[in-house]
């Protein structure tokens, strides 16, 4: 049996490598996981920049960077001289010229490096958005689509003496067949928006691994290890100091080794988020990890963590540091986001609508905070575009390679919002499938909003929910849909009456301190007429079937260019609990007394 399961692992890890290279044969690799455990080099600070509006960058090769070598020779380019940005960081929010700046920058950053013989060296990108080439030293090393996942380059043979210069091209401009495609409702920041390193490593090195408890399990660990490199078959010992485990087994020819192993231990809980330092060590190589332990599962209509019911307190964030409105990239802008969510009461947040920081993720984690994992597969999306589900596909491993051992994410959610067709359910389906074949012990979503509401029976009818564990629906009765008769008379029919159901977004925006016009009509973006949605809400809520929890639209306010309203909204979201500063808006008490007296009886 054991042979079995290793044999069928390796079939699916060769599949994904066959898939990776087939998509572009200059295409990034998955990058490894937990970068802040290996030998890092960080590449952070200050790279010089060109703005490339027209993208004539291309075609005069501004990678190649030349420079005059005759009296008679000019060349039309330089970073010198240029303009300078951080990195980590999106170039809208840091130069006024590029606030909405959608095209082509530039990015170059040097580097020194001393290589031993016997080492590895990869660049790795945390992301960049949304498009990146990425060349060393005039060349190229490949390119990589998807503005909200890692991945990385090998450079061990491509490395010179003395400097080495990295240039990447990045652009940001929508693509009818990106992900997202070309509208969606939150701001297009571009740019290198997180880190990037250098990872030394060893020749044959760790290169994956994924450690959590098995499915319905509350002790025993079900996962593998994966090296990379020449000498793929190596002991391999996982060590848990405190629990005293120090189990030990052999990576095959493949250098994947299946661990298996049960322990007595304190699970993780948002009441006790308990992570154990976890050492994983190969002849050569060591990563050491802090990992929680749980189970996530649906029963029924119930969803269980660790066995018991669980209601989901949560809310919606999008990755935006509203007090600078730029990207969030830092840990204390992830703090800044996540206090706020702890303080109204959440025991969840929902990361919309893509993979945020792997920070927030962790971070969200150590505080007790579980979180909803989501790809930007959204909305208007072409399904049968051309590449389009191999994106899909690309952008749900990379997701799951990342976060696959962060004990705090419950849920992996696979889209939001799509337009209901033949192409859509089969792709939805398949990549459900390929999700679930890659981990099996999260719950798997994706969110739909085609419900119909007539008559005040909300009719919940898209039976591609099937093939998901939770009902996942988002309504906006109050505010883009009137509601017809009292909100605790709504009737609800459910296509799929046998699993838990999670209203993934409601709400109505509100100008913090609006008091312009009559505070019952919407448009007066009244902190009132917020403030009552949430009231009808809550009675709505009373009569949901099978309700497993709530993800209210959203925080705090965002920036997004669709919001054009000059005196309301003024490029932000308004439907945040918060303003843009912190400041709490009436339909804020609301949640959170609703939050306070559902605590302890759900
Ligand atoms: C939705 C979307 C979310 C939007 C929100 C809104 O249904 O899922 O991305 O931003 O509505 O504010 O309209």
């Amino acid at each position: 049996m054991k042979e079995k399961v290793i044999n069928l692992n390796v079939i699916f890890l060769l599949l994904i490598y066959i898939c990776n290279s087939s998509i572009n044969s200059i295409y990034a690799q998955t990058a490894m996981n937990n970068v802040s455990a290996r030998h890092c080099t960080n590449l952070n600070g200050k790279w010089e920049i060109i703005i490339d509006p027209t993208g004539a960058g291309d075609w005069r090769e501004v990678w190649q960077e030349r420079k005059p070598e005759k009296k008679t020779d000019f060349i039309e380019y330089s970073f010198e001289g240029g303009p300078l940005l951080n990195v980590p960081g999106d170039f809208n929010s840091q130069k006024t010229e590029l606030k909405y700046f959608e095209g082509t920058i530039w990015y170059k950053k040097t580097f020194n490096y001393d290589l031993n013989k016997s080492k590895r060296l990869f660049l790795h990108f945390g992301a960049v958005n949304y498009l990146a080439a990425v060349y060393l030293n005039g060349n190229l090393l490949g390119k990589h689509e998807g503005g909200f996942t890692p991945f990385q380059f090998e450079i061990t043979n491509k490395l010179k003496e003395g400097e080495n210069s990295i240039v990447v091209r990045v652009n940001n401009q929508r693509l009818k067949d990106g992900i997202p495609c070309l509208g969606y409702d939150w701001f297009n920041y571009g740019g290198i928006t997180r880190d990037v390193n250098l990872i030394e490593t060893t020749d044959s090195y760790i290169s994956d691994y994924f450690i959590q408890l098995k499915k319905h399990s509350l002790k025993e660990v079900l996962g593998w290890v994966r090296l990379d490199g020449d000498n793929l078959s190596q002991n391999i010992n996982i060590k848990i100091p405190e629990l005293k485990v120090d189990y030990k087994t052999r990576t095959n020819i493949e250098g994947l080794a299946e661990i298996k192993f049960s322990m007595d231990l304190k699970l993780w809980s948002p009441e006790t988020p308990k992570l154990y330092s976890v050492i994983i060590q190969s002849e050569n190589d060591t990563v050491e990890d802090t990992i929680g332990f749980r189970s996530i599962e649906t029963s029924g209509t119930k969803i269980l963590l660790n066995g018991k019911p669980l209601f989901l307190r949560g809310i919606n964030i999008h990755e935006e540091n509203p007090l600078k409105a730029a990207r969030a990239c830092s840990e204390s802008d992830a703090l800044l986001l996540l206090k706020w969510a702890k303080e109204l009461g959440c025991n969840v947040v929902r990361l919309a609508h893509y993979p945020h920081n792997e920070n927030m993720v962790r971070l969200a984690e150590k505080m007790g905070i579980m979180v909803w994992d989501e790809i930007p597969v959204y909305q208007q999306i072409e399904f049968s575009a051309p590449g389009v589900t191999g994106k899909m596909d690309l952008m749900m491993r990379e997701m799951v390679s990342r976060d696959k051992n962060r004990c705090g994410v419950i849920i992996w959610s696979l889209s939001n919002e799509t337009n209901p067709s033949e192409s859509r359910d089969k792709a939805l389906i398949n990549l459900t499938d390929k999700c679930r074949r890659l981990d099996s012990t999260r719950l798997i979503t994706s969110v739909i909003n085609d419900e119909d509401y007539k008559n005040n029976i909300l009719n919940v009818w898209d039976t591609l929910y099937r093939h998901f564990d939770i009902i996942s629906l988002n309504e906006y009765l109050g505010w883009y849909v009137p509601w017809q008769g009292l909100p605790g008379d709504v009737k609800w029919n459910l296509c799929c009456n046998d699993k838990p159901v999670i209203i993934s977004e409601f709400g109505g925006e509100a100008l913090y301190g609006s008091n312009y016009g009559p505070k019952d009509e919407a448009a007066s973006w009244s902190e009132e007429y917020q403030e009552q949605i949430y009231k009808d809400q809550v009675k709505l809520l009373e009569k949901v079937p099978n309700l497993g929890g709530i993800f209210p639209w959203l925080l705090v306010d965002y920036r997004s260019s669709g919001r054009m309203h000059p005196v309301y909204q003024n490029g932000w979201n308004r439907k945040g609990l918060l303003s843009e500063h912190g400041d709490k808006k009436k339909a804020w008490y609301i949640l959170k007394a609703y939050y306070d007296s559902i605590k302890n009886t759900h």
